[in-house]
């Protein structure tokens, strides 16, 4: 009996936690941003000219290298680091395919310390 009610109190603890992370990812406005995918770390430090076609190649090594894959906001030039919205593959494994081209990502602003990321749920080559 005693195991019992502690087990329900397990599941309901893990439901409520559960259901608020749900809740918190729907608070988050929807967004999204139209840009290049770059390498943030090429593209901070200027590296290889740091961005567009000729340094497509360095992007995708460094994305494959593990460097953050980042959105570099067209119409306001501000970068954002990108990571996966839950469910989503890990972004630069599902990025690095469009490293120096222009899409639209749609997904959500997380900001927290000064830092602000887009969590992707979807990614589309841009026209
Ligand atoms: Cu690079």
């Amino acid at each position: 009996m005693k195991a019992a009610k502690l087990f329900l109190a397990f599941v309901i603890v893990g439901v409520t936690f559960a259901s608020s992370l749900v809740a918190q990812e729907k608070a988050m406005k929807e967004a999204s941003i139209k840009g290049e995918i770059i390498d943030t770390k090429c593209y901070l430090t200027g590296m290889m000219g740091g961005r567009g076609e000729d340094h497509k190649d360095c992007a995708v090594a460094c994305a494959k290298g593990g460097l953050p894959i980042g959105i570099l906001e067209e119409k306001t030039g501000k970068v954002y680091v990108v990571v996966p919205a839950k469910g989503q593959k890990g972004a630069n494994e599902a990025l690095v395919q469009y490293a120096a081209e222009t899409v639209t990502l749609k997904g959500m602003f997380i900001e927290k310390g000064g830092t602000k990321l887009f969590a992707y749920n979807s990614v589309e080559a841009a026209k």
